[in-house]
Parts: structure tokens; C-alpha cells; sequence
């Protein structure tokens, strides 16, 4: 509790990892200011009753499970990994996906030697195949109807087949550069992740669910301006309308008259999606002169 008595909000993220200064980045962006000192297990806001716990990832979904903490951000790999192994228990939605993030980016992958013949998932039968996400990965098979041997281990997938333990793995890629050096080819894609925030099921006392809501609507706005641009230019009345069909991403451009003349307009808006030299070029070419392009600090719907 805060001296005036509102309650404060514990998020979980990640405390040294691939996902950590992204997060960190993000609440940030959303106002936070924090102190954070080497080895600090939690960051306590100080211009908002929000604090930060750090810890290992794995342990993040069973935080918010416990309500320990009131929300979490991490993959949808291990989100999707715990929630198929707590259903397995019996037990069923332990917490609830409030909304995807853009940073993370990765797939589960099937992954097999360089010299093994693949000829689509049945080239997987009798197989033994290691992975951390032996749930994820048995729901795939049994998806694609396939038999295979599930072995899991705790770390170094990618090192199973070479040490006779398994002839595939099912692994986290991003940019295969581990696979290749292991001499592993990708076969199939299991899960396209990226990191999430979750929070515990059921409603909260009202002043949480006040807050949880404005840290979601600033996440949204944050998300949102990350590729966003902010477009002037002067365009020809005649090519208004190619001109505005150029712009990516932006649904209502504003037009506003231009002093002294009749036959050109100003034309603003925002575009959703990133604005590339290529658009510009054909901006020019159907006219459009005096383009600025300016980033977007913040928005809100
Ligand atoms: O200590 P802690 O348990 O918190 O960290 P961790 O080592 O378990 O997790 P970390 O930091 O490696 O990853 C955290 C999250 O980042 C994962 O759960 C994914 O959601 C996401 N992520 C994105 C990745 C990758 N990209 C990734 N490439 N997680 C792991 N990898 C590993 C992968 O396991 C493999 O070893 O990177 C290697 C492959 O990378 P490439 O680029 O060579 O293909
Ligand atoms: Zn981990």
C-alpha cells in the first residue's frame, strides 16, 4: 500500500535475460521511473504504485499463478508450455494473456541433422526427439498424428543428437545461427513466440484493476508509436487521392488549404507501419513536394 492507502501492483519480469531490457524499456515508455541498484530483486515506482520484481523467467508464470505477483511478462513459449503442463493436472487457466508484445520474437522448431533425410512430419515416426518443451512438442505430434519419442532435457538441446541422445531436437530459434553451427537443419515450426503480459484470473480490488487498466492503455499506446511515423507534405488537389493511397497505414489524412494558392493542399498524417525511402520516392513522383517525416512520441486511441 501506498500512504494514501492505494494498493500497489507487483509485475514479474525478467531479471538478466533476453527479454529484460526490452521490458524494462517498455515501462519506461509507459512513465515509470524506478532506482534500480546491481542484484535488486524488486524496483519499487516511484511516480506510480507499480513495482518490478526481477527473477528467471521460468518462474514467472507460477508468480502470477500464486498471486504473488498481479501481472508477468514473458514468452508465449513458456506461457503456452506451463499452461498445457497445468492442464495436464487438471488444472485449468492458471492466468490470463492480456496482451501480446513486440519484441522476443522467436519459433519453436523442429530441428534435425544435416545428412537426415526430411520429407515432412511423418519423417519424424520412431524418432527420439529432446526439447525443454515437452508439452508444446507432444501436442504438435499429436496433432500431425506422428509417433515419436520425446526426450526431455533441462539445457543444450542442440547438442543431443551429436551425443547420441536423440536424432532431433525441438528447439528455440531466432536467427538459426546456433542450429547451423550444430549443423541442424530447421524441419517445422511447433509455436511462433514473442513475449506477453499475463495476469491472475478473476477481478481485483478496484483501485488495482484502476490502475492495471492505465498501465495497459499506456503498454498499447507505447506499442503502437513504436513503428508509427508522423507525415507533412504538400500535395497537388488532382493527386490526393493517389498520394493518400501511398501512405502506409494511415486511414484518415488531414487536408488543409495552403495560403495563396487553390491547387495545393497540406496533407498530415500518422502511419501506422514504417515509412521506407521507397514510399517517399513514390510520394515524389505523384507530386508530393516539402515531405517531413517526424516520429511519434506518444498516442493514445
Ligand atoms: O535465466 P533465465 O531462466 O531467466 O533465462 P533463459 O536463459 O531461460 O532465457 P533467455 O534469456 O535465453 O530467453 C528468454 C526468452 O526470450 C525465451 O523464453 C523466448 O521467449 C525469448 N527468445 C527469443 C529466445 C530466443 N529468442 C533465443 N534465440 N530464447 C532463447 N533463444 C536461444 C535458443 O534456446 C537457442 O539456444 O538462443 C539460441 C538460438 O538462437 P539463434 O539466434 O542462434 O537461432
Ligand atoms: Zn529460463
Amino acid at each position: 500500500m501506498t500512504p494514501d492507502g492505494t494498493p500497489r501492483i507487483k509485475l514479474a519480469i525478467q531479471k538478466s535475460g533476453r527479454l529484460t531490457d526490452n521490458s524494462l524499456d517498455l515501462l519506461t515508455r509507459c512513465g515509470l521511473k524506478y532506482s534500480r541498484r546491481k542484484d535488486q530483486l524488486v524496483c519499487f515506482g516511484e511516480n506510480m504504485p507499480l513495482d518490478v520484481l526481477l527473477v528467471r523467467d521460468d518462474d514467472i508464470p507460477a508468480l502470477v499463478e500464486d498471486d504473488v505477483c498481479d501481472l508477468g511478462i514473458v514468452g508465449f513459449n513458456v506461457v503456452e508450455e506451463r499452461r498445457l503442463a497445468r492442464l495436464a493436472a487438471g488444472v485449468s487457466s492458471p492466468f490470463e494473456q492480456v496482451m501480446s508484445l513486440d519484441y522476443g520474437r522467436c519459433r519453436l522448431s523442429i530441428a534435425v541433422p544435416e545428412q537426415r533425410r526430411y520429407d515432412g512430419p511423418r519423417s519424424l515416426s520412431g524418432l527420439r526427439i529432446a526439447t525443454t518443451y515437452p508439452h508444446l512438442l507432444r501436442r504438435w505430434l499429436d496433432e500431425q498424428q506422428v509417433e515419436a519419442e520425446v526426450v526431455t532435457l533441462s539445457g543444450s538441446v542442440e547438442i543431443a543428437p551429436s551425443l547420441g541422445r536423440a536424432e532431433a531436437i525441438c528447439d528455440l530459434v531466432s536467427t538459426g545461427a546456433t542450429l547451423a553451427a550444430n549443423r541442424l537443419v530447421e524441419a517445422e515450426v511447433v509455436l511462433d513466440s514473442h513475449a506477453v503480459l499475463i495476469r491472475t484470473p478473476g477481478l481485483l480490488e478496484s483501485a488495482r484493476e484502476e490502475w492495471i487498466s492505465r498501465l495497459l492503455l499506456r503498454m498499447n499506446g507505447v506499442q503502437q508509436v513504436r513503428e508509427s511515423k508522423y507525415i507533412m507534405l504538400h500535395a497537388p488537389r488532382s493527386a490526393l487521392e493517389q498520394i493518400s493511397a501511398l501512405l502506409p497505414g494511415s486511414e484518415h489524412p488531414t487536408i488543409l488549404p495552403l495560403e495563396g494558392t487553390d491547387e495545393k493542399v497540406a496533407v498530415h498524417a500518422v502511419c501506422r507501419e514504417n515509412v521506407f525511402w521507397e514510399t517517399l520516392e513514390g510520394l515524389k513522383a505523384a507530386g508530393a513536394s516539402a515531405i517531413l517525416v517526424l516520429p511519434v512520441e506518444k498516442m493514445l486511441p
